[in-house]
């Protein structure tokens, strides 16, 4: 999908509460100037916000990625596109299970899935394009993570797949398909890995 021209403009981030639906019904949303630009900046603010059980599907986030999407526990995403990836395209922000599938994302200068408090990212039917890196727990920070990716095809990606400091993460590769993406798989010596 490509970003519409008369996308739904977000100048406050949309709170998906918990345990609810947010339908975008296939609409472009960007984000206004006052989430942030879209560049590299920590400071900018999410289009939205999924509290702990919510789901999103159907929305395409537009020209203006600012920081994307933030989960505070337990999500599922389903046919999400990030046309232009902000800061970071989605943050768990919160410890859960979120679950990603039939998405794509393309145009992240950096990280696409920022993985700042623990348990387990699930990915299944996902394509990234023109990336830093598709996974990353937060720098320097330990934590029990699962990474599952499962049907990816990841194309240029300038850094890593998934990169983690934590010495606990486990990571499931499992019909993963790349075509120029650096590094792969940057991960402790006791991390687990597994490749099918
Ligand atoms: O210590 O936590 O880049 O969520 C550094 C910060 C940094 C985060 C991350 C993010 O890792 O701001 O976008
Ligand atoms: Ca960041
Ligand atoms: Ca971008
Ligand atoms: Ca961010
Ligand atoms: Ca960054």
């Amino acid at each position: 999908p490509t970003a519409s021209s008369n996308a739904q403009v977000v100048n406050e981030p949309i709170v998906v509460k918990a345990g609810e639906t947010f339908d975008g019904a296939g609409k472009t949303f960007t984000a206004g100037n006052a989430l942030g630009d879209g560049g590299q900046s920590e400071d900018q603010k999410p289009l939205f916000i999924l509290e702990d059980g919510a789901q999103l599907k159907n929305v395409v986030i537009g020209d203006n990625g600012a920081d994307g999407i933030h989960t505070r526990g337990d999500a599922k995403l389903e046919n999400v596109h990030w046309t232009d990836v902000g800061e970071d395209a989605l943050t768990m922000k919160g410890a859960g299970n979120v679950e990603i599938k039939d998405s794509s994302a393309k145009g992240a200068a950096d990280k696409i899935f920022q993985l700042n408090a623990p348990g387990s990212l699930t990915i299944d039917n996902f394509k990234a394009d023109d990336f830093g890196k598709l996974v990353r727990t937060n720098g320097g920070q330990q934590g029990d993570w699962d990474i599952n990716l499962n049907n990816v095809t990841a194309t240029n990606g300038k850094h890593a797949l998934v990169q983690s400091d934590s010495t606990t993460v486990n990571v499931n590769a499992n019909n993963v398909e790349t075509e120029n993406v650096k590094g792969m798989y940057k991960l402790p010596e006791s991390a687990s890995l597994s490749i099918q």
